[in-house]
């Protein structure tokens, strides 16, 4: 089952039946005993007493995409629901998001985790506690065919104050130019991928900065729009399970798992089926990942 949330909805209606819910469901929870009193439940044994747990996600395949029936899946969500699986938690509820909303939802109790190709970096890191990786990726530029400018890396952006970059606000890809010092006269901040898209075809940018494959999806609904190679000089990207940082016992159960079904075929057939390199998340730790500036 699929819930949008945006946060004027949440702050209006939806965000009191999501309230009366939440109460029901996290808080870490609780439930009555049966003297009658109130026990605070973990974050893993209410998702084993309701049968799923809430993930946000972006709907951006391949890591993550919604189907018609609602149904969530992506190289993130495939792989969490295989793993819950094996902690006795059936199945997950998705929630879209903008990827700026998926760190203050998770903390605000609005979901339990988030697998949708939130990137590991220094300050995401300190507000939430990652899972090993699952995915890692790479970042490319979608730019008109034939890429006119010839704009290949983040420094070819650095060396032509002319030139426009459009990235997602609040995304991976803006802390990248962030970090790299680029003027924000030369950023385009755009509110979703079609946006990012639109803002090329509409020569508001000369390039869209975002993950390789995510371009590769977009492209086939936009052959106007072609992708570089992957970025040598941008941050290695890599991807988990992010959980609330007091979710301890759920973030240990959930490695312990992650490890073994990372050794799988399962797992590689959930990477190649997306188009992952299901070798690439083997050899890097969280504590790596996190290293990435912004
Ligand atoms: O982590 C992020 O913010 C980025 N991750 C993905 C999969 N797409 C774009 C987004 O900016």
């Amino acid at each position: 089952m699929i819930r949008h949330y945006s946060r004027s909805a949440a702050m209006r209606g939806v965000g009191v039946i999501a309230a009366g819910l939440l109460l029901a469901g996290s808080l870490s929870a609780c439930s009555a005993t049966s003297t009658g009193d109130v026990a605070e439940v973990s974050t893993l044994q209410n998702g084993k007493d309701l049968g799923y747990l809430r993930v946000g996600i972006a709907n951006e395949p391949p890591y993550t995409e919604v189907n018609a029936d609602g149904s969530v899946h992506g190289g993130e969500p495939d792989v969490l629901r295989e793993v819950l699986k094996t902690m006795g938690i059936g199945e997950i509820q998705g929630v879209i998001t903008p990827y700026d909303a998926m760190i203050p939802g998770l903390n605000a109790n609005r979901w339990d985790v988030v697998a949708a190709g939130l990137f590991m970096k220094q300050s995401r890191c300190a507000a939430v506690a990652y899972s090993e990786p699952v995915i890692v990726s790479t970042e490319s530029y979608g730019t008109p065919v034939g890429n006119p400018k010839n704009i290949t890396t983040i420094a070819d952006a650095l060396d032509n104050p002319d030139f426009k970059i459009a990235v997602l606000s609040g995304g991976f890809e803006e802390g990248i130019l962030k970090t790299a010092e680029l003027p924000e006269s030369q950023v385009v901040l755009v509110k979703d991928s079609r946006s990012g898209m639109e803002a090329v075809t509409a020569n508001r940018a000369d390039a869209f900065l975002l993950p390789t494959l995510s371009l590769k999806s977009l492209v086939e609904q936009d052959p106007s729009i072609e992708v570089t190679d992957p970025i040598d000089d941008a941050p290695r990207t890599g991807s988990g399970a992010a959980f609330r940082k007091g979710d301890t016992e759920l973030l240990a159960e959930y490695n312990k798992q992650l490890a073994i079904f990372k050794d799988t075929q399962a797992y590689t057939d959930i990477m190649v089926k997306w188009g992952f390199d299901p070798e690439a998340a083997k050899g890097v730790t969280a504590a790596e990942l996190c290293k990435n500036e912004g």
